[in-house]
């Protein structure tokens, strides 16, 4: 008894000295953003009596009972003064869920709420549920859009992965208490569902990203943008490419909205992640892109390649070679957190500010899709050095 008990102090104490480490920022930046030292969730940020039974009597050798693999993908926001995240909780089982965490700077002190979210189900019940994109709405809601995957209905016998890819979404007032509204109509699956902030034409707007199969985004052709008359009953109707896909390209093979764009006064600054294919699998990189303040569906600027790509450990998970990012957070002097997980197994932080990041749009040169191009880019550069002397 007393060794059960110094043992569970023990686990406590370890515990805590993980979630209470300060995080510091990395040396060697690239002007751009600051990589922090340390990821700001891991599986074993988990909280202790989500997986261990604390009673001797059925838990003798104070065994973890369920056990939480991944915490990544993870929606943000900011909320009274603290920075929270809805974060993609993936258990050994495969299955993920969402629990929220909160910090009280952003950067570490990241702690799970006592329990994890209830998303309500459809009649439909979603087998696996992830990478929610969190939307407070200018009608006063908080929305959540999420991935729900079911297994394909229309598969031959035999093939247990064939899955179908459809966004749900919840709406939440105190982010306690969420409301599960129809899953989105769309004529095909659809991952990477993003709800903009503010009405267009009186409409709820929504970045999509039609895709052929569950996998294969096909002739999707890249970022859509489609306007919703009803939020309680979506559907899209009409949908247009606003971000499109090219041949040897960081999104050559998929791309995705991340975390709903930030209004600044140059215009609405997004944040996405682009796919390629190469002989080690699928490669995910960050990438950011400039729609037009009064038409957010009209792309204004796109830097050539990735923003940020798998870097050192990052590059090593269950997935390896992996940034997703579907959340990120603006502080009122212009400081920007941008919530990442790398290779679909932890996640991190790096920062930067709106002037940054306007400033990378703007300046960086857009790809000419030519190696011949680029090394214009360079040469263009060089020459205005050379002047400066
Ligand atoms: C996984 C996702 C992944 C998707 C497509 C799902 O089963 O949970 O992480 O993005 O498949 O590969
Ligand atoms: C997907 C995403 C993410 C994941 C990525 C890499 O298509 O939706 O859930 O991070 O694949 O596995």
């Amino acid at each position: 008894m007393a060794t059960f008990k110094q043992a569970l102090e023990n686990l406590k104490a370890k515990h805590e000295e993980l979630l209470s480490r300060k995080n510091i920022k990395s040396e060697s930046g690239n002007g751009i953003y600051d990589r922090y030292e340390y990821p700001v969730l891991t599986a074993a940020h988990a909280p202790l009596h989500w997986r261990y039974d604390f009673n001797p009597e059925t838990n003798p050798f104070l065994m973890e009972r369920i056990g939480v693999n991944a915490t990544l993908n993870s929606g943000a926001i900011k909320w009274k003064g603290k920075y929270l995240l809805v974060v993609r909780v993936e258990g050994n089982d495969r299955k993920s869920f969402f629990a929220i965490a909160e910090s009280p700077n952003g950067i570490d002190n990241f702690r799970f709420w006592d329990e994890p979210v209830t998303i309500p189900e459809t009649e439909n019940p979603d087998t696996n549920v992830y990478d929610m994109r969190l939307t407070a709405h200018e009608d006063g809601w908080v929305y959540g859009i999420f991935c729900s995957e079911r297994k394909d209905p229309n598969a031959p016998a035999g093939d247990l992965s064939a899955a179908v890819a459809a966004a749900g979404i919840v709406r939440t007032k105190d982010l306690l208490n969420w409301e599960r509204l129809p899953d989105l109509k769309t004529r095909s699956q659809q991952r990477n569902v993003v709800l903009h902030n503010e009405f267009v034409n009186g409409k709820y707007a929504l970045y999509t990203r039609p895709q052929d199969g569950f996998i294969d985004a096909g002739s999707g052709g890249g970022i859509g943008w489609a306007l919703v008359d009803d939020i309680t009953n979506a559907e899209v109707k009409d949908e247009k490419i606003i971000n499109h896909r090219y041949y040897h390209t960081i999104k050559e093979v998929k791309n995705g909205e991340g975390p709903h764009p930030i209004k600044t006064e140059k215009g609405w600054l997004h944040l996405a992640h682009g796919v390629r294919n190469c002989a080690a699998g699928l490669r995910y990189v960050l990438y950011l892109y400039l729609t037009d303040l009064q038409d957010p569906s009209k792309l204004i600027a796109e830097p050539a390649g990735h923003f940020m790509a798998p870097q050192d450990d990052e590059r090593v998970g269950d997935v390896s070679n992996v940034l997703f990012s579907n959340g990120w957070i603006v502080d009122e002097d212009g400081k920007v957190f941008i919530y990442y997980a790398s290779s679909d197994t932890r996640m991190h932080v790096a920062t930067s500010t709106i002037d940054k990041l306007l400033d990378y749009v703007l300046h960086t040169p857009a790809d000419g899709y030519r190696s011949a191009t680029s090394v214009e880019s360079i040469k263009a550069l060089i020459a205005k050095n050379k002047e400066i002397g």
